[in-house]
């Protein structure tokens, strides 16, 4: 079932050789057709993650998380093109987002439980082991398929589908109430800006932290009621005391993907302070803190991923109503290599989206 031209062949980002040689090959490959519960999306734009970076670089590898498919990227939107043969609950034309969760198990006990799906041990993922958005057409399943609500232009839904709704379950997560001070740790990059802003739509107080005048300049203008830039402050905790008059962060959100985003996380937390981690650094980073500061202090560390489809549909809500609008640069698919270099050494003010067709 299809309403238009469906090439035999597309350009994608081809990734070879997944970990320190990783190199990316633009390529014509083979447009798939869709199977009993898929359907084909012609991909206009992909949002550029730095889980994009560290699954061809192979941070993660000591992890177990490697990239086993080709083609990598999970912040596509695009629309319809093509219906397997059972496909009932969507159409051609439909404009879809593909996100980093691909699918989940549906019986375990993690998607079983109350918005513990992200936790199903049996989830599959783009750009990890299914071909994901770097490519002009790609299959996704119709039930993780998400649909995107009027009001947010194309360029701009990328970004939310991973960065968007990552940063806010996290804020969900850290249990911050309207009127209290969130620490964002990696403010400027492409979840921190996001972050920033969500959190001042949920009534939150922002203090940004992350390093250089453009990410200064940008997380103050989405909100940021003050910033400290790790590269010229050596002493990020005080900065932070200083900033609080002495009382610390109610929550403290660590996007940074480096171990020195994690060295000082826990100890900007207030009383009754909740830390949580969503940045993933590659290597072996530990997150320090006494027993004599949990004691004190009573500081809750939690750990936060993605978001549920029900965490998608508010993130995306909070975008359609103009709340949160994604910073972006827009690039062409064969820049995209030198585009991953620049995220990796930190040179990305907001978001980068690549533009399939330019
Ligand atoms: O579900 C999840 N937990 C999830 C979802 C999506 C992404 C986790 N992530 C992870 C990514 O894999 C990556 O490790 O979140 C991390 C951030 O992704 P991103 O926002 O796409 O990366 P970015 O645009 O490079 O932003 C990171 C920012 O951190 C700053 C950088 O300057 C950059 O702006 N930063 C670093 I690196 N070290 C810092 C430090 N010590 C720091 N900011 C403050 N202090
Ligand atoms: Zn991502």
């Amino acid at each position: 079932m299809s309403s238009q031209k469906i090439p035999s062949k597309h350009t994608a980002a081809v990734v070879k050789n997944p970990g320190e040689n990783c190199k990316m090959v633009i390529e014509e490959i083979d447009t798939p057709k869709p199977g009993p519960g898929q359907v084909l999306v012609k991909v206009t734009h992909s949002g550029v993650c730095h889980t994009d970076a560290h699954l061809m670089r192979g941070d993660w590898s000591a992890a177990g998380a490697d990239m086993l498919c080709q083609v990598g990227g999970h912040e596509g939107v695009g629309s319809i093109v093509s219906l397997g043969p059972d496909v009932q609950n969507c159409a051609v034309g439909d404009k879809v987002g593909m996100a980093w969760i691909r699918q989940t198990c549906a019986v375990c006990t993690m998607c079983m439980g109350n918005g513990t799906e992200t936790r199903c041990p049996n989830q599959s993922n783009h750009g990890r082991d299914a071909d994901g958005s770097f490519q002009q057409y790609a299959i996704v399943p119709t039930n993780y398929l998400i649909k995107v609500p009027e009001g947010i232009d194309d360029v701009d839904v990328g970004p939310v589908l991973c960065g968007g709704v990552t940063v806010y379950k996290a804020l969900k997560v850290s249990e911050a109430k309207p009127g209290q001070t969130v620490a964002i740790i990696g403010a400027g990059g492409g979840l921190g800006h996001l972050g920033v802003q969500y959190a001042r739509a949920m009534g939150l107080r922002v203090i940004g932290i992350d390093g250089g005048e453009d990410k200064e300049k940008l997380a103050k203008k989405l909100g940021a009621e003050a910033f400290v830039d790790f590269t010229k402050t050596k002493d990020v905790v005080g900065a932070v005391k200083e900033i609080t008059g002495g009382k610390m962060c109610h929550a403290v959100v660590v996007v940074a993907a480096s171990a020195s985003g994690y060295a000082t996380a826990p100890l900007l937390c207030g009383k009754n302070g909740t830390m949580v981690a969503v940045g993933l650094p590659g290597g072996h980073v530990e997150i320090k803190i006494t027993p004599m500061t949990l004691f004190a202090n009573g500081t809750r560390i939690v750990g936060s991923n993605v978001g549920t489809r029900g965490d998608m549909e508010e993130a995306l809500d909070f975008a359609a109503r103009g709340l949160v609008k994604p910073t972006v640069a827009v690039h062409k698919l064969s820049e995209l290599e030198e585009t991953l270099d620049d995220l990796i050494k930190g040179k990305i003010s907001g978001r980068a989206v690549i533009d399939l067709w330019a």
